[in-house]
């Protein structure tokens, strides 16, 4: 049996491929940004919109979750920021008549790039049981219809309410309101997809799953590890820190398969200097590890720190008083075996003792993460082994050190901390009940992979997405699409036209809605609403431009109307909380620790801090009242003779499933997104030429065939027996059943492949 991806009407006949770069940003960064902007929004719009960009009284930038600083520039942006705003404060605009124009069917068949290019969503629309088209319909007949469907299931669990991650505070407590007082815990987010992992192993090690430092301990830090992230493309700003930690006197170790352009070197197009000079050497020290073998690089430390004699190797003191478990962690660490680190992380030993010497010449120490720890089988434990890495020396806690995932979605922490989560904590639903003076359910609640099995099974037969592109974003895509096909509805929230409009229920709505860069008036007047970065730095969002359409509504007035529908006799307070957001925070204020006095603390310039209490008073609310060291085995993982390891990856041109263009511009990489990377090395060894066409073929134990054809071999310095390609388009290839364990985390950073030429 064989799955293949969608169909695709991918064209790289142009496909350009050149030498990698070895440096970031600088003038080609500004100049790509304002390109793409005054392709999308023209001169003047562009020059209104991205001086608002995180200002102080401006929006936040709905590109990444990285913080602002306290001294903003005027400019507080980057190119991919530039680009974020550009695709949602397009002048395009997909009407009635581009519906009439295109069956669902045929939109099916078109690229993500295509879809997105269309411009934004201006009416609600429904696609008819047994209908090729998508037709306008009311708002109200759209919550009317929803609402009837709802409450036809036979239990509320066949529903499932997914989110994304640019969702504001105040929609995503409105929307989690909705989903419990209607019955279910089915809320999955695309954190389940991307930072579970780090929320799972740092929930148990330190007693809370969020970064432990602010910007400035970055710029007191000694040593910065930056680990399986890619931040010249993703997350642009955080280059800008780590220039200015270095100015500070950090070194810098990038720990990366890949020999990432913006790790290497960074010139900063805010400063004059960047436009003329050569730039910033960051990463003092580049191992280039082989993909999943970061678990046994950080145990290899950690047993070395303990057999080190070096006057204070290890942090006794901080050890004794705030961690749990030494004994046993010790014990299990000086057992492990230097054949498999050297073969798990294809490093030598002299690199890692090196590195080494880096950690025993730092006080302050911080370790940065993203994609390339948390989605892997073993994420959870290398994490883990990362926490104790830090522990052993009392990093964390005090300036200058601690745990850093770097967040990808704008407000994806946030929504978190309103209460959209499948598994939500007993003292978050008694303080909604308090609050609300309802029974929310105990149970918990399906996550993104068991979500797309409940739909598959039969056992789903809703699904409701507020934002964001399940279709695309999720494993295993033939087997994702039969789930949503076999649903009865889905509704889609979203501001662009995407491949989950496309691929849908018996019934469907798209529910067409503002974004960040735009007005937000209601009832009582001009809103505001709030996100949280990465930092748990919470504070406003306002946006200025006129809504893309007259017939958009907002997130919290979609939530608020089809829990009004939904729920006429819940007692709660929908049209209060739609017609003023303050309401909605004084809600919040009452239920979610750390938020007292929301209303006030939200309008000061720069807003406020959530408290953190490992990071603030080193107090660790964990099962046994300290820091956990953990035992974590370390298992090799061995791909078998003529397969390589895949990593699925972001190019520089898009944001997960929205495809800005076609250049991969750090990477070399012009008009073509079917590309493979793969070590020259093993090229050689496999038998296939560079610039050859192959198939990629994914091996499973269930015995199925994934296959994503029609893929240039591009050979490139990754680390041997590893390669890499961009994601959505190998997703297809990505089982739904290889998942990580404990946070079920899809494993996008470990496919294990086969080439099959063309
Ligand atoms: N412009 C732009 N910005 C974005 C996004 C976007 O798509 N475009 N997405 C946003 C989102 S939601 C997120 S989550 C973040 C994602 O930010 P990243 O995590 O930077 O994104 P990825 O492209 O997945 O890159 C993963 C990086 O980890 C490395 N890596 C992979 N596997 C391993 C491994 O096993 N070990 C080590 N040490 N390294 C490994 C890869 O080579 C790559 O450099 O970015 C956010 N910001
Ligand atoms: N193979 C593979 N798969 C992955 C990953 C990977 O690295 N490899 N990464 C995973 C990660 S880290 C993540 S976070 C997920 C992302 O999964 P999602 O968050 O589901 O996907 P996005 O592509 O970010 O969603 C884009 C859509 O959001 C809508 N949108 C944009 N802005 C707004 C807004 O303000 N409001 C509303 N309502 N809608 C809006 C637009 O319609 C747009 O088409 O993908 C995951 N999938
Ligand atoms: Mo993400």
């Amino acid at each position: 049996m064989t799955r293949q991806a969608p169909a695709d009407d991918f064209d790289d006949t142009g496909m350009r491929v050149s030498e990698p770069k070895t440096w970031a940003a600088g003038v080609p960064g500004v100049t790509a940004a304002l390109r793409q902007s005054y392709d999308q929004m023209g001169v003047r719009r562009t020059a209104l919109t991205l001086l608002r960009v995180n200002q102080k009284r401006g929006f936040d930038c709905p590109g990444c979750a990285w913080p602002e600083g306290d001294h903003r520039h005027v400019a507080e942006f980057c190119e991919n920021g530039a680009k974020a705003v550009a695709e949602e404060a397009t002048a395009r605009r997909v009407t009635r008549e581009f519906f009439a124009a295109h069956t669902v069917g045929e939109l099916a068949e078109r690229s993500d790039h295509w879809l997105g290019q269309q411009g934004r969503l201006t009416e609600p629309m429904i696609k008819r049981a047994g209908s090729a088209h998508y037709e306008p319909v009311s708002w109200d007949e759209a919550f009317g219809l929803l609402a009837s469907e709802l409450t036809a299931l036979d239990s509320p669990d066949e529903a499932v309410f997914y989110t994304s991650g640019r969702t504001s505070n105040e929609a995503a407590f409105a929307y989690q309101l909705f989903a419990r007082a209607f019955g279910t815990n089915n809320l999955p987010d695309c954190s389940n997809m991307c930072h579970e992992s780090s929320g799972s192993a740092l929930g148990e090690t330190i007693g809370i799953g969020k970064g432990s430092v602010l910007l400035d301990d970055l710029y007191k830090a000694d040593l910065i590890f930056v680990v399986g992230q890619n931040p010249g493309t993703n997350h642009p700003r955080m280059l800008s820190a780590l220039e200015q930690a270095k100015k500070e006197g950090a070194r810098i170790v990038a720990v990366n398969p890949l020999p990432e352009a913006g790790l290497m070197r960074f010139k900063n197009p805010q400063r004059p200097s960047g436009v003329t000079g050569r730039g910033t050497a960051l990463a003092d020290r580049f191992l280039q590890i082989r993909l999943n073998g970061d678990l046994a690089l950080f145990q290899a430390l950690n047993r070395m720190l303990l057999e080190s004699d070096a006057p204070g190797a290890l942090d006794r003191e901080f050890l004794d008083a705030h961690t749990h478990g030494f004994e046993a962690f010790d014990k299990h660490v000086r057992g492990l075996d230097w054949d498999d680190v050297l073969e798990a992380t294809g490093l030598t030993r002299g690199e890692i003792a090196a590195t080494l010497g880096d950690v025993l010449a730092s006080k302050r120490i911080v370790v940065c993460w993203a994609m390339g720890l948390t989605q892997h089988r073993n994420s959870v434990p290398t994490i883990r082994e990362v926490v104790n890495f830090l522990l052993l020396r009392g990093n964390i806690g005090r300036p200058g050190a601690g745990v850093c995932p770097v967040r990808g979605h704008s407000n994806v922490q946030g929504d978190r901390t309103m209460g959209i989560y499948e598994k939500p904590r007993p003292e978050f639903l008694d303080a909604l009940a308090a609050e609300f003076a309802f029974e929310p359910p105990r149970e918990h609640g399906l996550d993104t992979v068991d979500a797309i099995r409940a739909m598959r099974d039969g056992k789903a037969k809703v699904f409701f997405g507020m934002g964001g592109n399940f279709v695309r974003a999720t494993p295993d895509s033939a087997v994702t699409e039969r789930a949503l096909r076999s649903c009865r509805l889905t509704a889609q929230v979203s501001t662009k036209l995407n491949r989950s409009h496309a691929v849908t229920g018996e019934l469907a709505l798209i529910l067409p809605t503002l974004g960040r860069t735009e007005r937000d008036e209601q009832a009582s007047g001009p809103q505001f609403v709030s996100v949280e970065d990465s930092m748990g730095m919470v504070h406003a969002s306002r946006g200025r431009l006129a809504p893309a359409s007259e017939h958009l509504l907002s997130e919290v007035a979609i939530v608020c109307r089809l829990a009004k529908a939904t729920l006429p006799g819940s007692g709660i307070g929908w049209d209060a909380m739609e017609r003023d957001y303050d309401v909605i925070r004084d809600h919040v204020s009452r239920v979610v620790p750390g938020f007292a006095d929301y209303n006030a603390r939200v309008r000061e310039p720069g807003g406020f801090t959530l408290p953190h209490a490992p990071r603030d008073e080193r107090r660790f609310p964990t099962a046994t009242g300290k820091a956990n060291l953990t035992v974590n085995e370390l298992e090799v993982l061995r791909v078998p003779e003529g397969r390589l390891l895949l990593q699925t990856v972001r190019s520089h041109d898009q944001y997960n499933t929205t495809i800005y263009g076609l250049d991969d511009r750090y990477r070399g990489i012009k008009a073509g997104r079917r590309v493979v990377f793969v070590n020259p090395d093993d090229l050689s060894a496999l038998g296939v030429a560079d610039g050859a066409t192959v198939d990629l073929v994914s091996e499973w134990s269930d015995g199925v065939e994934r296959r994503a054809p029609a893929f240039r071999v591009v050979a490139y310095p990754t680390a041997r027996g590893c390669a890499a390609a961009y994601f959505p388009e190998t997703n297809v290839l990505v089982p739904l059943d290889s998942t990580a364990e404990v946070s079920n985390t899809p494993t996008s950073k470990s496919v294990i492949i086969r080439l099959v030429p063309g």
